[in-house]
């Protein structure tokens, strides 16, 4: 059992049906991370401790769909069912909207949002993240929250990959930088 306390967050990187099987953007196995992370949520909220989710939350014209040159399927498209988060999340929760931009991507909940203000504000220290995809917005959010400072521990169980072999070499990455991985599944039991 993970110990917790003053200083710790928990982030929920878009964990959206459109990223889960039979959405638009589907990860593959993307929701072994439903389970995961419920827990989290539970022992997080339980201990008072606040709670982040980013959304993946684009315009309909986003640069990164197919329409407009870019590498996506259009994909949580904001206001839409598959922009929803696809778990319950306790009202406290601090909901973190990226990549709202018709010419901007944004893979990283930091990224043109005030995410890290957001977190100095509330005293956290050390983030505890899971979610989608382990390849693109979990590495790029983890990489920036590093690079601000923060402890990251991340939730290896509580992560799924567009690309395996690109998931991999993510999460040798972020251990490389300084994140610590551990299983979600044992830390909150
Ligand atoms: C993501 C691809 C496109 C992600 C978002 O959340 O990892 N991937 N948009
Ligand atoms: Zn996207």
């Amino acid at each position: 059992m993970e110990q917790l306390g003053a200083g710790d967050a928990l982030l929920l990187v878009d964990v959206q049906h459109d990223f889960l099987p039979g959405g638009a953007l589907a990860v593959p196995q993307g929701d072994r991370v439903l389970a995961p992370l419920s827990r989290a949520v539970a022992a997080f909220a339980g201990q008072g401790l606040p709670i982040f989710a980013s959304r993946d939350w684009h315009p309909s014209n986003h640069c990164s769909f197919h329409a407009q040159g870019g590498p996506w399927p259009p994909h949580c498209v904001a206001g839409t069912r598959g922009a929803e988060f696809a778990l319950t999340l306790p009202p406290s929760a601090i909901v973190i909207s990226k990549a709202t931009r018709p010419e901007e991507e944004a893979y990283s909940a930091f990224a043109g949002t005030e995410l890290e203000q957001t977190l100095r504000e509330a005293g956290v220290r050390r983030l505890f993240v899971g979610g989608l995809a382990t390849d693109y917005c979990v590495r790029a959010t983890v990489r920036d929250a590093l690079a601000a400072g923060f402890e990251v521990v991340l939730l290896t169980d509580a992560v799924a990959a567009v690309d395996s072999e690109g998931g991999a070499r993510a999460l040798e990455e972020m251990r490389r930088l300084g994140a610590r991985l551990i299983d979600a599944a044992s830390a909150f039991e």
